[in-house]
């Protein structure tokens, strides 16, 4: 497709919702057997077995969020979102959400609250979150501002809203500059994906902030850096073992250790893998392998789900995965309104 067609969009806030809803099932799990994996992937294709609805997660919930505050506002308006995220956790607060953001979001129901980054300053002893619950909702950054600033600018802040420690929204920072990046072809040269994502995040990670922050918690001096050059290493070889990409890069909850793996994820599966079955596109090839690292899936695989949907296209998104998962058509109808706010920027 061209770059930033309708297709893309839809596909990266189709996907993102597919892989958190499919995810949902192994989260947590240390051994996620590929046969597991597959053989919950067939259910969705089978019709016959009327499935359920897989029900969405804090990771949707959140990103839903983003998307209605984005589109409403017509670009970023902190207090709008933060009224948004405290009024969807009140309304459903049994979504998964991590067991710390849950503090903040009570806070920031508060109509007497001033400044709405304070609550999530206040996390963990004034350290901040460093989870992944700022990069598992930035995809829409990407979805609605063209220019990469605003994207690097706007997810930062998006994610501060929540997790105001650097290996948080850095982490977000780094998933909404892969989503802009895919929405442009640039997955189509891989090396040059990767390269670009180094370079960017060469400059995101070159303050005091993230320097301090880095220190504490006994990191290299720019992390997300560290951990993509593992990635680059990871895909220059032939053959790659799950506990290996496990090993280099994690699967837990920390943004660290969950949006670089969903990173390699896209990468390693751009290319058929003996792993995976033939019939799969790239797109299921990215949900399949993502569920079986183990650990948090729904995010890994709504991130990964994310930046190859914005790839692929929603021509490569399954119909019946799409009939399966909740608040997937509703990502298709945004997905739309984003794209015109996009253009019109
Ligand atoms: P969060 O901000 O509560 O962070 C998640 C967890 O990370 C916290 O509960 C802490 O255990 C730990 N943590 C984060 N920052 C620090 C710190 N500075 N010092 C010590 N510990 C820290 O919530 P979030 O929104 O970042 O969470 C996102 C994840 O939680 C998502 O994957 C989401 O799906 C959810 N979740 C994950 C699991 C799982 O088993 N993987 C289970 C339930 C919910
Ligand atoms: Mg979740
Ligand atoms: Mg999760």
């Amino acid at each position: 497709g061209s770059p930033a067609s309708l297709s893309r969009f839809r596909g990266a806030l189709v996907a993102g919702v597919l892989g958190d809803c499919i995810g949902g099932e192994f989260e947590g799990a240390e051994e996620v057997p590929m046969e597991s994996v597959l053989q919950h992937l067939n259910s969705l294709d089978d019709e016959s077995k009327g499935n359920g609805i897989l029900e969405y997660s804090d990771d949707t919930a959140m990103a839903r969020c983003v998307v209605q505050s984005l589109l409403t506002r017509a670009g970023f308006d902190e207090q709008d979102m933060a009224r948004r995220f405290a009024k969807e956790y009140s309304a459903s607060p049994g979504r998964g959400y991590g067991s710390g953001v849950i503090q903040v979001l009570k806070k920031l129901s508060s109509p007497q609250l001033s400044d709405v980054y304070q609550p999530a300053r206040d996390q963990f002893n004034g350290r901040g979150s460093f989870g992944n619950g700022g990069a598992m909702r930035a995809a829409p950054f990407a979805l609605a501002f063209p220019e990469m600033a605003d994207v690097r600018r706007f997810s930062r802040l998006g994610a501060m809203l929540t997790h105001s420690c650097s290996l948080g929204y850095n982490g977000a920072v780094l998933q909404a500059l892969a989503v802009h990046l895919s929405l442009q072809g640039a997955l189509n040269l891989p090396q040059q994906f990767i390269s670009r994502l180094i370079t960017e995040m060469e400059e995101v990670e070159d303050n005091e902030a993230t320097r301090s922050d880095a220190r504490i918690l006994k990191e290299a001096e720019k992390p997300f850096c560290e951990r993509l050059h593992r990635v680059r290493d990871l895909m220059d070889r032939s053959k790659v073992s799950i506990e290996e990409v496990i090993s280099e890069l994690g699967n837990g909850i920390a943004a660290l250790h969950s949006v670089p793996t969903a990173i390699f994820c896209v990468l390693h599966c751009l290319q058929p893998r003996e792993c995976l079955p033939e019939k799969y596109g790239g797109l299921e090839r990215t949900i399949a392998y993502s569920l079986a690292l183990g650990g948090d899936t729904d995010t890994i695989a709504c991130m990964a789900g994310a930046i190859a949907g914005a790839h692929y296209g929603i021509e490569a998104v399954p119909q019946l995965w799409i009939k399966c998962c909740e608040g997937a058509e509703d990502a298709d109808m945004n997905a739309e309104r984003l794209h015109m706010l996009y253009h019109q920027s």
